[in-house]
């Protein structure tokens, strides 16, 4: 049995899907503090109400299922924890001592943690960030993942826990709408140019941010957690790069199917999260270790995600 943890947000929901898919919807269990919007998540496969900091009932659900995968992807996004700083931070790093904890404790064969390109900070070298490099973040978000990174790496030495990760760039899939991440303008511009609307941009138009498309990125989740352990060198967690692009070579490659659409900028607090973290990654050690080669290109990505929202739209 897989558990997925926070199967109801952007990854979450995704990442369940093609588990469910891969493995058979039985034996994957999704878990989410609320009820998700998603019904086929509820009644594809078993799902539990859970809330990732009650211990005693994560460690009930665990005892029940006896998981040999744990894949814990609850968590505030950048944007969020910086409002609620506190909660942020009790959150993202109580959550994953609960989950570190369960899995030593009841023998978890591998678990799965999704840290960030946030971990990086102004300082870092912003091109091609190395995997191994100076990191000084300055969100909250970005001090929980490179703290959870560290405490993973010392789950591994100390516990001999198989816990892998992956520092994903901005992700965007067409399954849920935009959260409260950073680099979620580029989900919901693609929501604004099939509604036909104009949008409002967050960030300016030439901030540059390493991004993923979800196909690319729940293909890097698997490789990664199907790769021979013996082949991993990186404890903490995998650089991992596709493309980068700025609000203005969106734009353009939407308009590539919609030429009238409008674009305004309104840059605000988020700008200041977006500077902070690098134009592009180097994940060289994530090619060499377990063969990560992306798929997606931005035109690749817009091509299947118009078409998969307009789909969504007729449905309606
Ligand atoms: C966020 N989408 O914006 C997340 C991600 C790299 C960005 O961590 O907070």
């Amino acid at each position: 049995t897989i558990l997925v943890i926070g199967a109801g947000g952007q990854l979450g929901l995704e990442l369940t899907h093609e588990l469910r898919r891969l493995y058979g919807a039985s034996n994957v269990v999704a878990a989410d503090v609320r009820m998700p919007q998603d019904a086929e998540l509820t009644q594809a496969g078993p799902f539990e109400l859970l809330d990732v900091l009650d211990s005693s009932r994560l460690t009930d659900v665990m005892r029940r299922y006896k998981p040999t995968q744990v894949y814990h992807l609850a968590a505030l996004l950048s944007a969020t924890a910086e409002q609620q700083p506190k909660f942020g931070w009790r959150l993202n790093m109580d959550g994953l001592f609960n989950v570190l904890d369960a899995s030593v404790d009841l023998g978890v064969q591998r678990v799965y943690w999704p840290s960030s390109i946030a971990v990086f900070g102004p300082d870092t070298p912003r091109q091609h960030t190395p995997q191994l490099t100076t990191m000084n973040p300055n969100t909250v978000y970005g001090i929980s993942k490179l703290a959870g990174e560290q405490w993973c790496e010392w789950y591994f030495r100390k516990h001999s826990l198989d816990v892998r990760s992956l520092r994903y760039p901005g992700l965007i899939g067409y399954k849920s709408l935009p959260g409260g991440g950073t680099t979620d303008y580029a989900v919901d511009i693609y929501h604004k140019a099939v509604a036909g609307e104009a949008y409002e941009c967050f960030l300016k138009q030439d901030t540059y941010l390493p991004m993923m498309y979800m196909p690319d990125a729940l293909k890097a989740t698997l490789d990664l957690m199907h790769a021979p352990a013996e082949r991993l060198q990186v404890h903490n967690s995998y650089n991992l790069g596709a493309m980068s692009f700025s609000p203005a070579e969106i734009t353009a490659s939407i308009q590539r199917h919609y030429p009238d659409f409008a674009v305004t900028y309104q840059p605000d607090s988020r700008q200041q999260i977006a500077d902070s973290w690098p134009a592009s990654i180097d994940d060289t050690q994530a090619r060499l270790d377990w063969n990560w080669q992306p798929e997606f290109t931005l035109d690749k990505m817009t091509d299947d995600m118009l078409l998969h929202l307009k789909e969504a739209l007729v449905l309606k």
